[in-house]
């Protein structure tokens, strides 16, 4: 891209912004949200839009994160000069989807503006037809292919629960299931959890995760919380294996001499890391996909060890932060909702059905 156009581009951003800003709902949750942060006028409204737009949505939780990095984010959006009717109008008239280019992490200074958005061509369309005063795109929509169990989907299905991404599942119960999806094209490493999401197949349960996390605002623009956040992650993600492997063997004695052996290296850190904010998460500026893992890896654990009176408590009792997070993580977004409803098979059947797909497999 030029950097004639490049700037060009900038114009339009911010003329959508301003445009927005005269449409806000103030009297809104996000209002109650911004009050915390004791921000100004100009703050809130900016802080507002550009998240939104960021997020393509009008969840809370967006807010809170792009807050945390608004001091940064102002000062891009301050370099946007022009005349916002003028270049509103001229967007309008191009239907460019202008929305989506505030809405790559251009608040990011590295990358600033380098990065090309994921292109949804249906919202693409909605972006370009839609009327000047039109609210902000719809919540984005997603499919998870997985069995219908915890296994490797679960922290994503949390996820997209927490950003308020609403989803829906295609379970996988026999190898035809799995070998039509490989067909398709969409399994980049022919595995799964698959997440279709904004026209791409997202694959690699990390990557994924922390896709959906961007788009929610539960992932930091900041290196340092990034890479604080990725570390919790990745310890949940070698904690997990201890109950991952529980609905194949239902040994709950077995489950419970990994859980002591492992406890005290990821959830003793958990709970220490969190003895160092005041937010109750891990970062101090809020609610992160690190929180939003660490809750789903307990929960999971609380099931697995349902059957056992007490053990739960044994367990996790000497760590009262880290379930303080779980409580607090769990009303974020719909996860709440998410987690009361889910209709999973039991730890029996998702391991039958695991293992005739992928053993009907075996030497195709
Ligand atoms: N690193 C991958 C691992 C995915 C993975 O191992 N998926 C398993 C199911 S849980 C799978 O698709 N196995 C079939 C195969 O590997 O052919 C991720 O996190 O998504």
């Amino acid at each position: 891209m030029t950097k004639a156009s490049k700037k060009k581009q900038n114009k339009i951003n911010k003329a959508l912004v301003l445009e927005w800003l005269q449409q806000m709902e103030t009297g809104s949750a996000l209002k109650q949200e911004l009050r915390k942060y004791g921000l100004d006028k100009e703050w809130k409204s900016v802080a507002i839009a550009i998240s939104l737009a960021w997020r393509e949505s009008g969840h809370d939780s967006a807010v809170t994160h792009f807050l945390n990095n608004s001091q940064h984010s102002l000062d891009v959006f301050k370099k946007m000069d022009n005349s916002p009717q003028k270049a509103g109008a001229e967007s309008r008239k191009r239907g460019q989807n202008e929305i989506g280019d505030l809405a790559t992490p251009a608040a990011s200074p590295a990358d600033s503006g380098k990065r090309p958005r994921p292109t949804d061509p249906k919202r693409e369309a909605r972006v370009a037809s839609a009327p000047a005063a039109a609210k902000p795109p719809a919540l984005p929509t997603a499919r998870v292919t997985y069995w219908n169990g915890r296994g490797r989907a679960e922290p994503i299905r949390f996820l997209l629960a927490a950003a308020n991404i609403h989803f829906d599942e295609q379970h996988l119960s026999k190898p035809e299931h799995l070998t039509t999806v490989r067909k398709s094209g969409k399994l980049m490493y022919n595995q799964v959890p698959l997440v279709e999401i904004d026209g791409m197949n997202l694959v690699q349960s990390g990557a994924a995760a922390r896709y959906i996390a961007r788009k929610g605002g539960l992932y930091p623009l900041e290196a340092r919380q990034a890479y604080l956040v990725d570390a919790v992650y990745d310890g949940v993600s070698d904690f997990r294996g201890a109950v991952l492997s529980f609905p194949f063997h239902l040994d709950t004695k077995k489950l419970l001499e990994t859980l002591q052996a492992k406890i005290p290296r990821y959830v003793g850190k958990w709970e220490q890391l969190l003895q160092s904010t005041d937010s109750g998460f891990f970062l101090h500026t809020g609610a992160s996909m690190a929180d939003i893992v660490v809750f789903e890896v307990i929960n999971f654990i609380e099931d697995a060890l349902n059957g056992e009176k007490g053990a739960f408590e044994k367990l996790f009792g000497p760590y009262p932060k880290v379930l303080h997070l779980c409580m607090l993580a769990k009303r974020i977004g719909q996860l709440a909702m998410y987690v009361n409803k889910r209709k999973q098979l039991p730890w029996q059947q998702y391991a039958a059905a695991v293992r005739s797909t992928l053993d009907g497999l075996r030497g195709r």
